[in-house]
């Protein structure tokens, strides 16, 4: 099919035309007291989101694949394109006006940075989730988690729940941005012929249950009973099992066709593996949003009150009804 083929098909299978940046725009103009900031630095992750998918493309053709033989201050091993996705999120983030603090999963440290005048905001993202997923030709993605920041607070993190937009770009078969900014989940498609992302669902919904399970069950020995318990039910009753190893791509399914999403504590990792700031709230908010739960097993993620940029969290997120069923076994 010709590029401008897929257009008309992108036009007429939606009935409307919308971009991210003009459904943005219709967002801030539904609140009169927006000054516009925050629509500047949801185009600046969609500007990251192109450029990081282009040098995705051509990763293999430039030898930017594999590890750079660095730790992130995590203990990780990262991987070349790691170190590009961050860097491409920070250039374009710092020239944003309105952008006080940014915190990286590829940076020890919170990075403070002198905004202008008028609302402050600060960023937190996963530039490159799943990269070990990348000399394999899988998907990887990259999360994000925006917040008000008072004057003089940059260094104070907020709880999930104060978030005020939240999202990912999945960078798979094509490339999705989905995000909400607090009235729903919202989804779009790069369209490379043009440059844009289009809007090519609105208010999704996370079906109420599903049949499908998402979790690393190499490490099942070591999950606490309750887990093991609801995994035995599940198998027990024709779930599926789908694991992509990149929770960007796990939790679009779980989304799309409903499930449960999980990241239980193990025995090498008691807090589960998950990073609460920049994977397991954007993702919590993400599908609350849509109508499904997230728990960390003992409570509602979004109610967590950080300590650190960089602590993990056990995670449990997907359809309601499904994730109601784990939390009577953990009970
Ligand atoms: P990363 O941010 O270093 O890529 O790690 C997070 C990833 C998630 O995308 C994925 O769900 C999980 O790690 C997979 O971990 P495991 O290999 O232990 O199953
Ligand atoms: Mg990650």
């Amino acid at each position: 099919m010709s590029s401008s083929t897929s257009n008309v098909v992108a036009i007429t299978g939606h009935g409307s035309f919308i971009t991210l940046q003009s459904h943005v725009l219709a967002e801030e103009r539904r609140h009169p007291e927006a000054t516009g900031t925050l629509s500047w630095i949801i185009s600046a992750l969609a500007i990251s989101a192109k450029t990081i998918a282009a040098k995705l493309k051509r990763a293999r053709l430039e030898d930017v694949l594999g590890e750079i033989g660095s730790e992130n201050v995590q203990g990780e091993q990262q991987q070349k394109l790691d170190v590009i996705a961050n860097t491409v999120l920070l250039r374009v983030l710092q020239s944003r006006d309105g952008v006080a603090v940014l915190g990286s999963e590829e940076n020890d440290e919170l990075l403070h940075v002198d905004a202008e005048g008028g609302r402050h905001y600060s960023v937190m993202f996963d530039p490159l989730d799943g990269s070990s997923n990348l000399d394999v030709g899988g998907s990887v993605g990259t999360i994000f988690s925006i917040y008000r920041v008072a004057e003089g607070r940059g260094s104070t993190l907020l709880p999930g729940r104060e978030q005020v937009a939240a999202g990912y770009v999945l960078y798979g078969s094509s490339t999705i941005f989905v995000m909400t900014s607090g009235s729903g989940v919202h989804m779009f498609v790069l369209d490379p012929s043009i440059g844009a992302f289009i809007r090519v669902a609105e208010h999704l919904q996370v079906p109420a249950r599903g049949s499908t399970y998402s979790v690393n069950e190499a490490n099942l020995a070591s999950f606490p009973e309750g887990y093991q318990r609801f995994l035995a039910q599940c198998r027990d009753t024709g779930f599926s099992s789908r694991y992509a190893g990149a929770m960007v791509a796990d939790v679009h399914r779980v989304l799309i066709k409903g499930g449960v999403f999980l990241y239980p504590p193990t025995a090498k990792a008691p807090n589960g593996k998950l990073r609460l700031m920049y994977e397991a709230n954007p993702m919590a908010w993400l599908i609350e949003q849509a109508g499904g739960a997230a728990s960390t097993g003992r409570g509602r993620i979004l109610d967590v009150q950080p300590e650190e940029l960089h602590q993990r969290v056990p995670v449990i997120l997907g359809s309601r009804d499904t994730v109601a069923d784990l939390m009577s076994c953990l009970a």
